[in-house]
């Protein structure tokens, strides 16, 4: 209800990449969100909302949230200390480490909420640029950094992602993805549960294949079972069947392929029936699959996390979208589309002919990066293996990888030996714990805020601006304030001064992505205009201006965006359905698609082997304990931050193994009862469940639990979800070569009755 004292505001939900629309009632004087509902006009999520749209609210009003820097004291405790003394201290450590040891004594993880605060995205470009560390780690190598170096060998363009066009398509095949819970990644599509009944209403099909069956094949019209870790298999199966029954189509592409008849080779062995006994599909079932969608008239073949955190994740997602290519699904309308965000350049690509992968290379064994990149999962030896370069101080910036990342449990003993740690968190918890200060920032609802990174991601365009709510509690400064403040502390300039050296930054790219159109702007009048408004909205509104959308910085434009007018528009815009946008979006080498890049022929290579070497012995022999471990999520989860709040811890323990029932009696397992697992970094007890919905000899944990170290300060997640980390139980040493990825899915754990 709406009384005198609240008012009714609109934003975008900033927890998971859905982006939904919400109607807030904001009570200004408490300083509160009275409450949260679907918004039924925003016309990507039309009222919409899960369970976690309330996230937001919760953490802002949760007692254990940080609300100012603290410092470690000497006895471990924690005390409060002023942003001025926080940001002073940080540069005089970060720019001592440098001085004595090197740029790349300084390591920076970067986790997932990053993309959801814009000023967080924006100002980390100016750290990284300022530290030119090697050392760059993110949740993005136990994520989809397999899909980002696919983008780059194909596109030319590393976050240019494929996403499925839900709303058009006649045939979905989701592969490792389990929407229904996820609520889509890399494909932004607000209430997939009506989107995939209307795909089945207009006639046609959807088809998940996945080692359980989810609640999302519960939704599909078939569900195949594949063993996991053997997408790639199925998927060269595929194409091979592809150039077996002469189904290689790809329309408007045709002619800017280079390299299909090496592919025709290189997937020559691989047969439905030849992968079969690997990946657990009949060949009849692969065959039909192959014919169905390639006659569908249109397709969207679609692989998330399942697929990327897998033993051949790079290869597995290059396939994915190779398929939509040589079908004449990619790019077009139904199929796999590309987003056009209306912060990107205005005109059309221009070649970027630089490799990304190989520019440097991890300390400790060599590991190459990949599209800046090291591997999450050699944080640990690249802090405490002696030698040059050792990396001694540590920034994390909103991310858990003690808890998120394979063998977090030796991230965190390495964390201890830093001689320097920051964390930006708005928790004390199992990695922050290590931090010598803490950052907290301002939350959702004390902060503006613009949806860039899901702008790209969505099966729809659109653009979203969400106000702030309230003056931020405490002084609080939002992420892109302390990342400013760092950054002009390792510069020895003032904040002020960096926040204008990022705005010069984009305003330079600006006028040169315009003068590419033939669109002369005058720098100094557009600088005038933002004189006195710093921070980061007059960033996002030179892209938005010079953006497709833009006004073009012509006031007289009425119809072009800017911030100023999307404000008066109430912030959401629909962008209209996804568009053609190749060739000429190409960032490759003479706008071509390149298949048998290095990258990939080396996988190639890698995959053949491990395939002789199978069919060579099929069967290894191996015990009754031998499963496969995979992850799955849960709704009212997000990752590992939402335990601390008791309207998502409640209910029944969710940390649970599943296993299907054959195992479990084999094992001698029952229903409630625990398992012992064991894997060569670990072992744990987990409660057992037991399903007929599972593939025999795989088990499932989720992941973001094993809040079991008594100096967080989460006291409701330590109490009660404390759970175990299945991460504890997965080989760090296990890497997509490709990209560095964890090879979470498909993690080798044995077992037992406990
Ligand atoms: N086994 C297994 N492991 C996985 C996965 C899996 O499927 N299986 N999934 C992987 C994936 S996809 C991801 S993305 C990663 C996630 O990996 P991470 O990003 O490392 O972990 P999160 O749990 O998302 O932690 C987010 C952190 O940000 C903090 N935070 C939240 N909001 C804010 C804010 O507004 N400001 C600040 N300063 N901090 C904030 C939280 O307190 C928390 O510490 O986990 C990966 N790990
Ligand atoms: N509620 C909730 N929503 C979230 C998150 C959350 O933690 N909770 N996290 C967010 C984040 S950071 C991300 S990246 C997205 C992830 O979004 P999704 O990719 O949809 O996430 P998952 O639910 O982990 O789905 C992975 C699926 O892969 C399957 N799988 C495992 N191994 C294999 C394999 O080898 N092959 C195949 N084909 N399938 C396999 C699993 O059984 C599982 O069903 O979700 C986001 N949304
Ligand atoms: S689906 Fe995602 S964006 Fe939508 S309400 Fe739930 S958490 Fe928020
Ligand atoms: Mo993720």
């Amino acid at each position: 209800m709406n009384t005198a004292t609240t008012r009714t505001v609109k934003r975008s939900c900033p927890t998971c990449e859905a982006c939904c629309g919400l109607i807030l009632e904001v009570d200004d004087a408490a300083q509160k969100i009275v409450s949260i509902h679907g918004d039924p006009d925003d016309p990507r999520s039309q009222g919409y909302v899960c369970a976690k749209s309330q996230a937001f609210k919760y953490i802002h009003d949760d007692p254990e949230r940080l609300r100012t820097p603290v410092r470690k004291t000497p006895s471990g405790d924690w005390e409060p200390i002023s942003w001025d003394d926080a940001f002073a201290e940080i540069a005089k450590q970060l720019n001592t480490i440098r001085a004595e040891s090197g740029k790349d004594a300084i390591a920076l993880y970067v986790g997932n909420p990053t993309g959801h605060i814009v000023s967080c995205q924006l100002y980390l470009q100016g750290l990284m640029q300022s530290l030119g560390t090697e050392r760059f780690f993110s949740a993005g190598t136990v994520d989809q950094h397999p899909q980002q170096m696919g983008s780059f060998v194909l596109y030319g363009e590393e976050w240019k992602f494929p996403i499925p066009d839900t709303d058009r398509t006649d045939y979905f095949i989701i592969m490792g993805a389990n929407p229904m819970v996820s609520q889509g990644s890399l494909m932004s599509a607000p209430d997939i549960e009506s989107r995939l009944k209307a795909i089945r209403q207009r006639g046609g099909k959807v088809v998940v294949i996945d080692p359980r069956f989810t609640e999302t094949a519960e939704q599909a019209d078939q569900h195949i079972y594949i063993r996991p870790g053997t997408d790639a298999y199925m998927l060269m199966a595929f194409v091979n069947e592809m150039f077996t029954k002469e189904l290689i189509t790809p329309g408007h592409l045709d002619g800017l392929i280079d390299g299909i008849d090496d592919l025709r080779a290189a997937v020559q062995d691989y047969t439905p029936e030849s992968t079969a006994k690997l990946t657990g599909i009949a060949p009849e079932v692969l065959r039909q699959l192959v014919t169905e969608y390639c006659a569908a008239a249109t397709g969207a073949a679609y692989g998330r996390i399942g697929l990327c955190t897998q033993e051949y994740g790079t290869l597995a997602s290059w396939l994915v979208d190779v398929i939509s290519l040589l079908a004449g699904k990619l790019d077009v309308p139904g199929g796999m589309m590309f987003p056009r965000p209306a912060t990107s350049a205005p005109g059309p690509g221009t070649a970027d002919t630089t490799e990304h992968w190989g520019r440097w290379a991890s300390r400790v064994r060599g590991f190459p990066e990949t599209c800046g990149e090291l591997p999450a999962n050699l944080m640990a030896e690249e802090i405490t293996a002696p030698g040059k370069d050792r990396v001694r101080a540590l920034i994390t910036i909103c991310g858990n990888p003690v808890l998120s990342v394979p063998n977090g449990k030796e991230i965190r003993q390495a964390m201890k030996t830093l001689d320097f740690m920051v964390a930006l968190d708005i928790y004390i918890n199992e990695t922050s714990s290590q931090a010598d200060i803490i950052l907290p920032s301002t939350t959702q609802a004390e902060q503006s805020n613009y949806d860039l990174t899901f702008t790209g991601t969505s099966g729809r365009n659109f653009v979203n601006y969400t106000p702030q709510l309230f003056e931020p509690e405490n002084d609080l400064r939002t992420m892109g304030e302390s990342l400013c403040a760092i950054t002009a502390g390792l510069n020895g300039i003032s904040s002020e001064d960096m926040d204008n050296f990022m705005f010069e930054g984009t305003l330079d790219r600006v006028v040169k992505q315009s003068a590419a159109i033939g669109r002369e702007l005058d720098a100094d009048a557009i600088r005038a205009e933002y004189a006195e408004q710093p921070g980061w909205e007059r960033i996002i509104d030179l892209m938005l201006r010079n953006g497709p959308y833009g006004d073009g910085f012509d006031s007289t434009d009425e119809q072009g965006l800017s911030l100023a007018r999307l404000r008066t528009l109430g912030g959401n815009v629909d962008l209209g359905p996804l568009q053609s946008q190749l060739p000429e979006q190409l960032k490759t080498e003479g706008q071509r698609i390149r298949l048998m890049h290095p990258l990939i022929t080396g996988e190639f290579a890698r995959l053949a082997e491990a395939f002789s070497q199978n069919l060579a012995s099929p069967q290894s022999s191996s015990s009754d304990h031998d499963m496969l471990l995979i992850g799955r999520r849960h709704i009212r989860d997000m990752n590992s931050w939402l335990h601390n709040i008791k309207q998502y811890v409640r209910g029944k323990d969710r940390c649970t193994m599943i296993i299907h029932r054959n195992d479990a009696e084999r094992i001698g397992l029952s229903d409630g009862g625990l398992a012992l697992l064991k894997s060569t970094v670990g072992e744990a007890r987990v409660p057992v469940e037991i399903s007929n919905d599972i593939m025999p000899g795989v088990v499932s944990i989720p992941h973001g639990f094993g809040h079991i170290y008594s100096d967080s300060r989460q006291s409701l997640a330590n109490d009660q979800a404390p759970g175990i980390s299945c991460n504890d139980l997965i080989d760090h040493e296990a890497l997509d070569t490709a990209s560095g990825t964890s090879v979470v899915n498909g993690a080798k754990v044995q077992v037992y009755a406990a």
